[in-house]
């Protein structure tokens, strides 16, 4: 994307309900745009992000056997009167009249309605397990929206659902999801930590937490240090075979929320392998058993001919909060520090002379080999508005082309993580920023 021509519109100006940095910065850098209270645009920057991060987790929902559907945003209120949760979710749930006066809904997740079209093909024992995944924007009327696109109205959400014929398989299904996430997070530079949690409003009698670490995050939040020392990413999921080994290391040590936290177990600690910090909920998991299935009259013909209940979890990832807690997590005075697997673009080429002979022709040449994955700042601005834009930005590299350099055919290289700078010729820069 030539810069000259983007529409990256970055903003001086921060209304002051933006709180805290990722919101600030989000703005700031021209990601997002408020619309509504809690209810958010896409600007083309905020986009190829919030794409990047969808697709990590997609990717690990499809490892792990799950499916993916799509299903629609506006539901019938009578799945929700079936599941009796019509009453209960209360001012919450956004209410609409068709033209016809028939009671809809814009969907705050979707236990119900994947329950209903399960039911409508699933026969016998061998139409299970399954699992359905979707990636749909919710709609939740909050109370307080705040912290940008932390806790919006609207949001994106990945909701999983799986269908088995017993609890011990479920509970499979379950580990399967725990695992998933662990490596979804992973990959996105983010640690976050399974947290034993309560059901709320979707029930269920066993459910995880999945938050990150990050100063300015909603929840105080209890661990052990191991915990923050474990490489997900080196060990190899086996989504076939018994799944114990990992779930059991996250399990076997303490990690808790404020509202799960037992002081006894935690003075049990030694001092020095306590962490107590500040957390973001990036997603959220639940094994409910029966309790929309039985609700909902899904039922099929077990292996000895009798009918079974299918047992079903869910597995929320926030998909749209994720971009804010990633920039939580990642950024300084100067602005955004993209993780490379979720950066909107890895490069930002940053032609120092535009009209140069020979600026233009390594600028250009850059550009083209990076195919795409770069932004090139093209603009005739002063330097130092080029580097405060792709700081804040927080491209992972930069490529900082001058009229000495490039006459030599030299680029500057800038990580923006470290801050760390070297200059190399084209071949060697293209090395660097395409390493894995
Ligand atoms: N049906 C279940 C699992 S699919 C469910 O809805 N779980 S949830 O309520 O915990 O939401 C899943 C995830 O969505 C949360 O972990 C959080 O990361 C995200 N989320 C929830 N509410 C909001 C909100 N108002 N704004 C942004 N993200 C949200």
């Amino acid at each position: 994307m030539r810069l000259s021509r983007a529409f990256l519109p970055t903003l001086k100006e921060i209304p002051a309900e933006a709180a805290i940095a990722s919101h600030k910065l989000m703005l700031r850098a021209g990601m997002i745009r408020q619309t509504s209270a809690g209810i958010y645009a896409w600007l083309p920057l905020g986009l190829r992000a919030l794409k990047k991060v969808e697709q990590i987790v997609r990717e690990e929902q499809d490892a792990a056997g799950a499916q993916e559907i799509l299903m629609p945003t506006i539901q019938s209120a009578d799945l929700w009167k079936q599941s009796g949760r019509y009453d209960d979710y209360g001012k919450e749930m956004l209410r609409i009249r068709d033209r016809h006066e028939r009671e809809m809904l814009f969907g705050p997740t979707n236990e119900e309605m994947v329950t209903d079209i399960f039911k409508g093909y699933a026969k016998s024992y061998r139409d299970l397990p399954r699992n359905l995944y979707h990636i749909q924007w919710k709609f939740r009327d909050e109370v307080r929206p705040r912290f940008g696109v932390m806790r919006g109205r609207e949001f994106l959400m990945k909701d999983a659902y799986s269908f088995d014929l017993d609890a011990e398989a479920a509970r499979i299904s379950y580990k399967k999801m725990f695992v998933a996430y662990l490596r979804t997070f992973a990959r996105m530079g983010l640690k976050a930590i399974p947290m034993r949690a309560d059901t709320g409003p979707i029930g269920g009698d066993l459910s995880h937490e999945f938050i990150i670490l990050a100063e300015t995050g909603e929840s105080q939040v209890y661990l052990h240090k191991d915990l923050l020392d474990f490489d997900v990413l080196a060990q190899k999921p086996d989504y076939e075979g018994s799944l114990d080994p990992t779930v059991d290391f996250w399990t076997s040590r303490y990690a808790a929320t404020d509202e799960m936290h037992d002081e006894a177990a935690w003075n049990a600690i030694p001092a020095a392998e306590q962490v107590s910090a500040r957390g973001i909920e990036v997603g959220h998991i639940f094994f409910f058993g029966t309790k929309y299935s039985a609700a909902m009259g899904l039922s099929v013909t077990g292996a000895d001919g009798q009918p079974v209940t299918p047992q079903m979890g869910s597995y929320g990832i926030g998909v749209s909060r994720l971009l804010g807690a990633i920039i939580e997590a990642n950024h300084d005075e100067a602005g955004i520090k993209w993780p490379d697997a979720v950066a909107p673009f890895r490069t930002a080429i940053l032609n120092l002379k535009p009209g140069d002979l020979s600026t233009d022709a390594l600028s250009e040449k850059l550009y083209a080999a990076l195919a795409g994955d770069a932004v090139y700042d093209d603009r005739p601005d002063r330097a130092g508005v080029k580097f405060n834009d792709a700081d804040l930005a927080g491209y992972p590299w930069q490529a900082i082309i001058g009229p000495r350099g490039a006459a030599n055919g030299i680029i500057e290289l800038k990580r923006r993580a470290t801050g760390e700078r070297v200059e190399v010729a084209l071949e060697e820069a293209l090395h660097r920023i395409m390493a894995p």
